[in-house]
């Protein structure tokens, strides 16, 4: 059921840099046309740094890694398509059709095809409000079991970022900032949340990366801010995900809907503006993922002797 297509399966027998990328957010996070052009500049940035992309889906019976420019579109254009988390795998395959695939199922499919780097906008997490409704992404323990590394901005504003963290201490996934020593809160630069690890480089990162993988097999998160000139006002923003929180219980919307309903949203309340910063960060986070998947295939190369050794 795992279709890895032909440039990916080739990149990865010759030991070439390759990029998980999720789907989700094509799916479910963005609004059209922003999700094809969110997607494209993925694609577009992940092969500028010099990696092949690899982009994740469920189609007609398959778990799809690496889908080319056409089906990325069919994904975009399609009207039913499914939010496919992890445990909505069996489901998703057996019932046909598409599915935009979130971080925890992206990375089960970069886990089975051997592909180590997944970039994405911001990570599932710890909802706001998580003691009563108990909502906890599965993107959180599928880090923690699968060898990855997740390329992303941290997790999204819309969440509790200090519980997330404490979350991810808990699951023994490592947080790396990239050229940053605090969490980034997705649409703004700083959360306040102090990390205990700096990296300011990919072959800095792809260091750490390899170190931690011969002596543990969880996965990473490599924190990567969104860039300067499209961060958003953290004053501005916060009430608005206070409202979007408030119009959410009034709907009833809970469970897999929350998080699209609260991008949604501030989307809305911003005029825009968070579509345009979440479309920068995935684009940066792309380009991150290929310069460090890039040095990792390096490191391999070189260090291959004293693995020898
Ligand atoms: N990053 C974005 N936009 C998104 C998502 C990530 O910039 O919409 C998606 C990811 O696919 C992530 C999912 O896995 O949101 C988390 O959803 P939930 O909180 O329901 O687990
Ligand atoms: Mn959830």
């Amino acid at each position: 059921m795992l279709e890895v297509r032909p440039e990916v399966a080739t990149a990865l027998a010759e030991g070439r840099p390759v990029v998980a990328l999720e789907s989700a957010f094509l799916t479910h996070g963005l609004p059209a046309p922003h999700d094809l052009e969110a997607a494209r500049a993925m694609l577009a940035e992940t092969r500028a740094g010099g990696a092949v992309p690899a982009m994740v889906a469920v189609a007609d019976g398959r778990l799809v890694v690496g889908l080319e420019p056409q089906r990325v579109e069919a994904l975009a254009r399609a009207a039913q398509v499914a939010k496919v988390s992890r445990r909505d795998l069996g489901a998703a395959l057996a019932a046909g059709g598409l599915g935009g695939t979130t971080v925890s199922a992206t990375l089960t499919a970069a886990g089975l095809a051997g592909i180590r780097i997944l970039a994405t906008g911001g990570i599932g997490g710890v909802h706001r409000g998580s003691t009563a409704s108990a909502d906890v992404s599965a993107d959180l323990p599928q880090i923690a079991r699968t060898p990855v590394a997740v390329v992303c901005s941290g997790a999204k504003a819309v969440l509790d970022l200090p519980r997330t963290l404490e979350m991810l201490e808990t699951l023994g996934v490592p947080v790396l900032g990239y050229g940053t020593d605090e969490l980034p809160a997705f649409y703004w630069r700083r959360s306040g949340l102090a990390l205990d690890h700096r990296v300011d480089d990919a072959a800095t990162a792809a260091a750490v990366l390899t170190a931690h993988w011969r002596v543990e097999s969880t996965g990473i998160v490599v924190a990567v801010p969104p860039p300067a000139t499209s961060e958003l006002d953290a004053t501005i923003v916060e009430p608005l995900i206070d409202d979007a929180r408030r119009a959410a219980s009034a709907a009833g919307v809970s469970g897999p809907e929350a998080t699209p309903f609260l991008l949604a949203h501030v989307a809305k309340a911003t005029g825009g503006r968070t579509v345009e910063t979440n479309i920068a960060l995935l684009t940066r986070n792309a380009g991150v993922g290929a310069a460090i998947a890039g040095a990792l295939a390096r490191h391999d190369a070189g260090t291959s002797d004293d693995v020898a050794r």
